[in-house]
């Protein structure tokens, strides 16, 4: 039996943890650093610790500091959250030697499909469908000419120990091949340790479909439905749905079994995605296996009812799972909105400082899953990830009305948000439409963005006077453009009250 569980995190995704212990009536321990002394899941957790400067390395990625206070306070377990040590596999040993539960997957899984040509083999031979190229490292550049001829350019050269979209490469000749192959390989050994490289044919204009798996440790597999992420910037997701507008029933009947057969292969337990690429004629290909819980879980948890971290801490605790396949049904849909501290008129650049002002969305069909409240610091230690909104509605137009409405009830002040161009999506056509794919942000915003970012006198004294009015930075979508949002941050800067 689980009694207490360190919560190896912080922010939105410790709260939410936080939360399920609670329901539970599992003792909460949270951890914090310097940065986090008045942070929410500090204050909300049954018991909080200091554990060293802001710097990760210091505090959330301390590996010893960690696993000894886990030790010191007798928890029986550690929810990892999602980024740090989540995927971590030496950390995984290290808890599971302790004899410390770890939620989620056992550090073998974790091992095997953080190795990406080594996933590839072992899905290859498991009959699910990887994307053309090679399940081994490459030898030499000679070779690689070969086989990218066979399958045909243009290819993507990877980093076998790589993933989440780093150390990967377009190639679109032999040329190419030849004059990128050994700055590729010199890349992958400074990000990931290893030189290793290998192919991929390059699929053109996908969608990234990622169906929801969880498993017990006595050999049950269920799946949760697909979600729908092609949404995305440089690998960071914005917008996610469940379910996918682009999938039939019949696809989903594919894909989803596909998902649990790739969690099979690797003797999957615990909560799991399996990443896929779809392309146009609906032909999808497993990319990896993300071996953690993520953080646009809730959109899946909207559609089924089920409560994927109080589910991830019973099958920890060496439970069945508490439901079967045939209990599970999509109903109605959800799009989840991740709200940044980052200027999209000035390249994304994270936005940091006190949160003056902070009003979040609510009422019927809308969840936040939060870490934030007025006076908490963004800090450029941690991800600027500040809220989470989840929209609910019997179909998709539905949810996107609700979502429309939420973003405007945000009130945020003292840092620039991503909330006025998240509202701009929720208003353009063919994303209203359902027509998009992985490059649907590059290609329609972030030109026509560079076009817009000078605004008329007017109109910037009429957007300070209207942000004036209310005492906050413009963020809600009622002004265009960062220009604004600066100005209007410096302006309460100076003013006291
Ligand atoms: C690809 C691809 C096209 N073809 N592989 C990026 C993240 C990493 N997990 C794999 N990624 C991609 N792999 C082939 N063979 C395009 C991407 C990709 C992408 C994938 C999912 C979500 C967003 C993406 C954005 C750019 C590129």
């Amino acid at each position: 039996m689980i009694k207490r569980i360190l919560i190896a995190n912080r922010g939105e995704i410790a709260v939410r943890i936080i939360r399920a212990c609670k329901e539970l009536g599992i003792i909460s321990a949270a951890v914090y650093s310097d940065a986090d002394k008045h942070s929410l899941h500090t204050l909300l957790a049954d018991e909080s610790y200091y554990i060293g400067e802001a710097q990760a390395s210091s505090s959330y990625l301390n590996k010893e500091k960690i696993i000894d206070l886990a030790k010191k306070i007798n928890a029986d377990a550690i929810h990892p959250g999602y980024g740090f040590f989540a995927e971590n596999s030496e950390f995984i040993k290290a808890v599971e030697d302790a004899g410390i539960i770890f939620i989620g997957p056992s550090s073998k899984s974790v091992k095997m499909m953080g190795n990406k040509t080594e996933a590839r083999s072992l899905m290859k031979k498991n009959s699910v469908p990887i994307v053309p190229g090679t399940t081994e490292s490459l030898k030499s550049v000679k070779e690689g000419i070969k086989i990218s001829k066979e399958i045909g350019y243009p290819v993507l050269l990877k980093a076998s120990a790589g993933g989440g979209g780093k150390g990967m490469r377009k190639i679109l000749s032999e040329k190419e091949f030849e004059d990128s192959f050994d700055a590729v390989k010199r890349e992958a050994l400074k990000a990931f340790g290893s030189e290793d490289v290998y192919i991929e044919k390059y699929i053109e204009s996908p969608r990234h479909i990622e169906v929801q798996v969880i498993a017990d440790k006595h050999g049950n597999y269920v799946h949760l439905f697909e979600r729908e992420c092609s949404i995305q910037r440089r690998h960071q997701k914005i917008i996610e749905e469940a379910p996918s507008s682009f999938i039939d029933s019949e696809t989903r009947k594919k894909v989803t079994a596909t998902a649990i057969n790739a969690a099979k292969a690797c003797n999957y337990y615990n909560a799991g995605t399996v990443e896929l690429l779809m392309d146009k004629e609906k032909n999808f290909y497993f990319l990896e296996m993300n071996t953690r819980l993520q953080v646009e879980h809730p959109v899946t948890e909207m559609i089924t009812g089920i409560d994927l971290v109080k589910e991830q801490i019973s099958i920890a605790s060496g439970n069945k799972l508490s439901f079967i396949q045939n209990e599970l049904k999509i109903n109605g849909h959800a799009i989840e909105s991740r709200i940044y501290a980052e200027d999209p008129g000035n390249n994304f650049l994270p936005s940091t400082g006190r949160i003056d002002k902070y009003i979040e969305p609510s009422g019927p069909g809308v969840r936040i899953d939060g870490g934030f409240i007025t006076g908490s610091e963004i800090s450029l230690y941690y991800d600027p990830l500040i809220s989470k909104v989840i929209c609910y509605g019997k179909d998709r137009n539905t949810a996107i009305k609700k979502m429309q409405r939420a973003l405007e009830e945000y009130h945020i002040a003292g840092v620039i948000t991503n909330i006025y161009f998240l509202s701009g999506i929720f208003k353009q056509k063919d994303f209203l439409e359902g027509r998009f794919d992985i490059n649907y942000i590059e290609r329609e915003y972030l030109n026509k963005q560079e076009k817009g970012k000078e605004v008329s006198d007017t109109e910037l004294i009429a957007a300070l006077f209207s942000a004036i009015l209310k005492k906050e930075a413009i963020s809600n979508g009622k002004v265009l453009t960062s220009q604004i949002q600066t100005t209007m941050n410096k302006w309460l800067e100076q003013t006291d009250e």
